[in-house]
């Protein structure tokens, strides 16, 4: 099975979609779980893209093309990351800072909430603080997820708090942060309830701060 892993992170190197979907398809009839996928092949060979592209060894349209490909093998498993849960009164809304395109991490966090039965809002990326606080009117959820994939739109979960607290909503939800560039120390200092470096721990935080035993 590691062959296929590697093959499948090898794919989204290359940005090869239709390989991606086809090799991802033939691991879960082989018996692979939707988890060991995303992480031994789809992650894996996201990770190399990132790596290659720090060192200007890929550039943008690959990073691109690698990405949809990635997004392509994340469809595929979607139904089975997000299992026949029951839907209940826990509404995650989440969204990516203004300014920041970057949704394939966010996208995989709602999933993993999806499948731990949440219901989940997802305002895509590039979201400006108002709209955060407008979701909040609109949807009442009991979480809000913000995500930030650069250190230049990390700013702006301080400012969509400010303003969360400046429309008196503060106290009617809880705010989870994460993304590459945010730790611990800055989700405390702009005031958020809770960080998670990645899907799985953000459930068992978001559980933790909303005293959902199940
Ligand atoms: Co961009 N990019 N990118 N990029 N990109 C990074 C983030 C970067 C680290 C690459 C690098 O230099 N090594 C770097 C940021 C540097 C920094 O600010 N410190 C970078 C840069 C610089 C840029 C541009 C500025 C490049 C340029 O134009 N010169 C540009 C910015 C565009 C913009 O946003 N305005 C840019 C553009 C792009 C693409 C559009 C080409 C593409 C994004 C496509 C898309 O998302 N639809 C892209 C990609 C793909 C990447 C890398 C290679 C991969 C990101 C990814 O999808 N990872 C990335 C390098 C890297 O991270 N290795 C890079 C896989 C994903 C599953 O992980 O997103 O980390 P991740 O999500 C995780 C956790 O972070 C966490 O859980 C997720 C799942 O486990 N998490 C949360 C995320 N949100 C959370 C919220 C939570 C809790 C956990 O609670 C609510």
């Amino acid at each position: 099975m590691n062959d296929l892993f590697e093959d499948i992170a090898r794919q989204i190197i290359g940005g090869e979609s239709d390989k991606v979907v086809s090799l991802t398809r033939e691991a879960l009839e082989k018996g692979a779980s939707a988890e060991e996928i995303l992480n031994q092949g789809l992650v894996s060979g996201m990770d190399v893209v990132g790596e290659r592209f720090a060192a200007m060894e890929m550039f943008i349209p690959e990073v691109l093309v690698a990405a949809m490909a990635m997004t392509d093998g994340l469809e595929i498993l979607r139904p089975l990351l997000v299992a026949a849960g029951i839907k209940n009164d826990n509404l995650l809304v989440i969204g990516t800072m203004e300014g920041d395109l970057h949704d394939i991490g966010q996208r995989l966090v709602g999933m993993i909430f999806e499948g731990a039965a949440f219901e989940v809002i997802n305002l895509g990326a590039d979201v400006k603080p108002q709209n955060f606080v407008d979701a909040i009117k609109e949807y009442n959820p009991n979480l809000l997820g913000m995500s930030a994939m650069l250190t230049t739109t990390m700013v702006k979960m301080d400012e969509t708090i400010k303003l969360i607290e400046s429309e008196g909503l503060r106290d009617s939800v809880k705010i989870m942060v994460g993304g590459a560039p945010i730790s611990p120390d800055y989700a405390e200092k702009i005031g958020a309830d809770g960080y998670a470096p990645n899907a799985a721990t953000a459930v068992k935080k978001a559980k933790e701060l909303l005293k959902i035993t199940q």
